[in-house]
């Protein structure tokens, strides 16, 4: 089922409620969607709207696939010009990265089709289960290749790693001590499921818990 939402547009004073009410519509939209489609305007660029709302997906653990509408209105279509967008896009919404960004023309109807395949693909990703064994055969050698930093003089050792029942794919990490892992490490482990497992446009959570 595709739900089409009312643009959200920048503030403007005498549409402030309209504005007001179509953004809760969206949001709402939103909250029933596995995923969402974030339909950018290739003439206007990123804004900074087009990041929050994209945050907002990331938070509400939705599927994500970045569609960059009116491709035909740029002049210059070479492979460059493509990604060096795609290049500044996602600098902008880093370190989540792995979104599918796909050009598209609404007016001439480019990769429309691809585009939902793509949002499809995305659905199947977010159901992703792994099975324990290979999660931890694949994220324990990750684990013995670059170690957690030692922190207050004790070293950190993750001991397994299991895939949690949720909605949103989550992975717990049992460690001696769960609270000294800081972010760089965490974006670490998320690097590395992300390299060995498909969850492209799919937020990823990560615990860590005592063990
Ligand atoms: N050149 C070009 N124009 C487009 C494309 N997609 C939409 N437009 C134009 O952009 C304007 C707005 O298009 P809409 O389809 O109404 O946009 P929308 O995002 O659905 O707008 P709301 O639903 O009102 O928020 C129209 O004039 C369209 O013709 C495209 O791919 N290329
Ligand atoms: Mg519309």
């Amino acid at each position: 089922m595709l739900i089409d939402t009312a643009g959200i547009r920048k503030k403007n004073k005498e549409k402030d409620d309209l504005e007001f009410y179509s953004v809760i519509r969206a949001i709402k939209a939103m909250d029933e969607a596995d995923t969402c489609l974030l339909v950018l305007d290739a003439e206007k660029g990123i804004t900074a709207q087009d990041i929050n709302i994209f945050s907002l997906a990331v938070r509400k653990g939705k599927g994500i696939v970045l569609l960059v509408n009116k491709w035909d209105l740029v002049a210059d279509k070479s492979t460059n010009t493509a990604r060096d967008y795609e290049n500044e896009l996602k600098k902008r919404i880093a370190p989540f990265t792995d979104v599918p960004v796909i050009f598209i023309s609404a007016k001439e109807k480019t990769r429309i089709h691809k585009a939902i395949e793509i949002a499809l693909d995305v659905c199947e990703c977010k159901k992703r289960r792994i099975a324990t064994s290979k999660l931890n055969e694949v994220m324990l050698k990750a684990v013995e290749s670059y170690h957690a930093p030692v922190v207050r003089g004790h070293s950190i050792k993750i001991k397994y790693v299991m895939q949690l029942p949720t909605h949103v794919p989550s992975f717990a990490f049992f460690a001696n001590f769960p609270d000294d892992i800081k972010t760089p490490y965490r974006n670490y482990l998320e690097n590395q499921l992300r390299a060995n497992f498909d969850f492209k446009g799919v937020p990823i959570r990560i615990f860590f818990r005592k063990k």
